[in-house]
């Protein structure tokens, strides 16, 4: 490439790919004249200008310009405030100004940049460094507009993952069939409840539920019969469990475990009654089940106040060994 040819500013080299939409504000028309036959012969700068400087704002608004040029002398309105309100204003807050004044004045340059301008140029100014410096203020804008989009595609990118993170940490805690917690997750929610009502000198109760005559289920009507079963078992239990620290379970096959914070006896006997009556009120049908034509379940329940030296599994167990005393007195129905 030659160097000649890429310092001649003229429309056929076109050395920059970006569009240069200038905004000229000055109340002098034969410096908007003046400038308008300077940069006209360039195809990537598109010149608009307003002599209204009270317009300026609405103009921008309009046009969208990606460089401001800013006079400071103009009547009835002082060029510093128009910069400043600029950036005030979110159209134009990062557009880049370029103040234009009559002379090299250090002081006023100063003010000029404190109140926000980007750059400084003295009337008329030379035409290849006027071009160089709309350009390079215009790609710099544009520049900074695409890494402010980048960087909230990255942010809503991070949002997702985050997003997906939960969400895989709430599946690790759900049994995939009947969507109540897994077994992973009651263990760890009743060790925990176990610890904290042990502090607290509060009761904690375990609810066992079973199907009953499952097998024969399956064996009359299919696996995948049987799922449903499950499924719809398991959202009566989840919907009798309403209080915000009850939590359901899938315990493993077809039993299901609540556990239930801070509750009485009384309370615990009319949750497991209930349990019992509902699955049965569902009325799933059942012709092979020797307790009746329906689906029934059996619970068998333990309640105490722990203590922090035991184990829960000690519940579980006294759960399970009340959950068997429904079971050997007939099935579909309530031990506590
Ligand atoms: P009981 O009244 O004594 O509880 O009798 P039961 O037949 O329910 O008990 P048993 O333990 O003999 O059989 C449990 C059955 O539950 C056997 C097993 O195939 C079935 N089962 C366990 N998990 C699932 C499951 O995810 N889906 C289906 N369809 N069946 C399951
Ligand atoms: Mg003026
Ligand atoms: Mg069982
Ligand atoms: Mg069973």
């Amino acid at each position: 490439m030659d160097n000649k040819s890429t310092l001649r500013p003229n429309a056929a080299s076109a050395p920059d790919q970006n569009p240069v939409m200038v905004l000229l504000v000055d109340d002098q028309l034969m410096i908007g004249e003046a400038l308008r036959r300077i940069l006209a012969d360039h195809r990537d700068i598109d010149f608009h200008y307003c002599s209204d400087p009270t317009k300026a704002i609405a103009t921008a608004k309009e046009v969208g310009p990606t460089v401001i040029l800013q006079d400071l002398v103009m009547p009835g309105v002082n060029g510093l405030d128009l910069v400043r309100r600029y950036r005030e204003d979110p159209a134009t807050r990062d557009v880049p100004v370029i103040v234009l004044s009559t002379k090299e004045e250090p002081l006023i340059k100063s003010e000029a940049f404190s109140a926000g301008a980007n750059d400084y140029l003295v009337k008329l100014p030379d035409r290849l460094e006027l071009i160089a410096r709309l350009r390079y203020h215009s790609r710099a804008y544009l520049n900074q507009l695409q890494r402010d989009e980048a960087y909230s595609a990255l942010r809503e990118s991070q949002q997702n993952l985050i997003k997906a993170n939960l969400e895989l940490q709430r599946l690790t805690k759900i049994d995939g069939l009947t969507g109540l917690s897994n077994r992973r997750y009651l263990d760890e929610y009743l060790a925990a409840e176990w610890s904290r009502t042990a502090r607290l000198r509060l009761p904690l109760a375990l609810l066992m539920i079973d199907v009953d005559e499952f097998k024969r289920y399956n064996d009359t009507y299919g696996h995948l019969a049987g799922d449903d079963v499950l499924k719809t078992v398991a959202t009566a239990i989840s919907s009798h469990c309403r209080r915000s620290d009850d939590l359901a379970a899938r315990f493993g096959g077809e039993e299901f475990a609540v556990v239930v914070p801070e509750v009485s006896r009384d309370q615990v006997d009319e949750l497991g009654t209930q349990l019992c009556r509902a699955i049965e009120a569902l009325g799933l049908p059942h012709r092979a089940s020797r307790v009746g034509g329906h689906v029934t379940v059996s619970v068998g329940a333990a309640l105490w106040i722990p203590d922090e030296k035991d184990s829960p599994a000690a519940l579980i167990e006294a759960a399970d060994r009340a959950l068997y005393q429904s079971k050997a007195a007939g099935r579909n129905r309530f031990t506590l």
